[in-house]
């Protein structure tokens, strides 16, 4: 019997990378999927299973976190073991300007989650996608007993996220993790974060379907990963013997600058040339600099880092001058 777990947020950067790794270990997943009038499982189509074949192992159910009784629903046909909630508004910026919806699903998503389970009464281990952000204005380096101090709604929610999961660990005993997660990137992170859209930046100025790129705070710093090593991170957090939270980062910090000058290098081009400067990508108050100590992660995962920023930017600039 293959072990059964249901991902939020499926058809994100992180979901279609956690679907394949436990598809691999030989899990039956299942998804939630946000109807759009568009597809939007670009990330998850290499996954795909018919549905009229006999027992697919990857499944798709439409669903929103902003819906509860849906989710109680789901929940209960689906009977997973493990439930990895990624599903969120995921962006910081864009939290400034709808915050009420930022705190309906981003802060209000987990407790209705984790409500559904208490009330059905499901054995399963929850992992609740924190993140860096929660720290904020407090400076570096965080672990798992920094203070938090959200600069944004975006990380308000994610805080509002963070203690109910834990009450719910130790209100009701049940296995629900918290994994602190600092920025990871990918060639499939969204093209509006910061990284990419400097390496999709990148590949057309060199295929000459632009030239310029404009960007905002040039002087944030960050602690970039890979992103499939971190859903690696979210899976090794539900197989240990006891429930805890966990920073995942790599313990370095690069400028934006630094990772324009990555990028920019890699393909023989000076960024100073291109990049021009767009208040509209300002925030209302900044995170000015994150980076994070993995080492409880390290001690009881085993959980090490192997791509940092630099090898992150080559691989995402070839990924982009591919594709464009
Ligand atoms: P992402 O690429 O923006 O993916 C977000 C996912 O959430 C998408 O599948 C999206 O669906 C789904 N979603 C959004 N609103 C929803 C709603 N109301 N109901 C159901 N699904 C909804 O984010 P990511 O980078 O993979 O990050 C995964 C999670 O980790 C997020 O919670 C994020 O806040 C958190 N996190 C990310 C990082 C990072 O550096 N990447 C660091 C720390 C924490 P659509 O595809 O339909 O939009
Ligand atoms: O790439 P970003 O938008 O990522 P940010 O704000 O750090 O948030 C990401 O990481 C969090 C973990 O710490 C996640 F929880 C969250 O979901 C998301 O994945 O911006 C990074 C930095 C910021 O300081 C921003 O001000 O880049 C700066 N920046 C400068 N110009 C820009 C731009 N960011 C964006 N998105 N676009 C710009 O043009």
């Amino acid at each position: 019997m293959s072990k059964v777990a249901l991902i939020t947020g499926i058809t994100g950067q992180d979901g279609s990378y956690l679907a394949e790794l436990l598809l691999e270990k030989d899990y039956t997943v299942h998804g939630l999927l946000r109807r759009a009038s568009s597809f939007n499982t670009g990330r998850i189509e290499h996954l795909y299973q018919d549905p009229h074949e006999p027992h697919p192992r990857l499944r798709l159910h439409y669903a929103d976190l902003a819906d509860g009784s849906r989710l109680v629903t789901l929940l209960e046909q689906i009977q997973p073991k493990e439930v990895y909630n990624l599903a969120a508004q995921s962006h910081v910026r864009v939290s400034f300007d709808e915050p009420e919806y930022t705190g309906l699903t981003t802060g209000l998503g987990s407790p209705r989650l984790l409500e559904a389970i208490r009330m059905i009464g499901l054995e399963c281990r929850f992992y609740q996608a924190s993140s860096s952000e929660m720290f904020g204005a407090t400076p570096p380096p965080q672990n798992e007993r920094t203070p938090f101090w959200p600069r944004s709604p975006y990380g308000a929610s994610k805080v509002d996220s963070y203690w109910m999961t834990r009450n719910y660990r130790e209100a009701y005993g049940m296995f629900a993790v918290n994994g602190i997660l600092f920025n990871h990137e990918s060639p499939r992170r969204g093209l509006t974060f910061v990284t990419r859209k400097i390496t999709r930046g990148v590949a057309e100025i060199l295929a000459g379907k632009r030239d310029a790129l404009y960007l905002g705070n040039l002087d944030a710093v960050r602690d970039w990963g890979y992103a499939p090593e971190y859903v690696a991170g979210m899976w090794a957090m539900l197989q240990h013997t006891e429930p805890d939270d966990y920073v995942l980062a790599t313990g370095t910090a690069h400028t934006v600058r630094e990772f324009l000058e990555f990028s920019f290098s890699h393909v023989g081009l000076d960024w100073q040339k291109y990049v021009r400067f767009d208040e509209r990508y300002l925030r209302a108050a900044e995170v000015d600099s994150l980076i994070g100590d993995a080492s409880h992660a390290g001690a009881v995962l085993g959980w090490v880092p192997k791509v940092l920023a630099p090898e992150l930017a080559r691989m995402m600039v070839e990924a982009d001058c591919a594709a464009v």
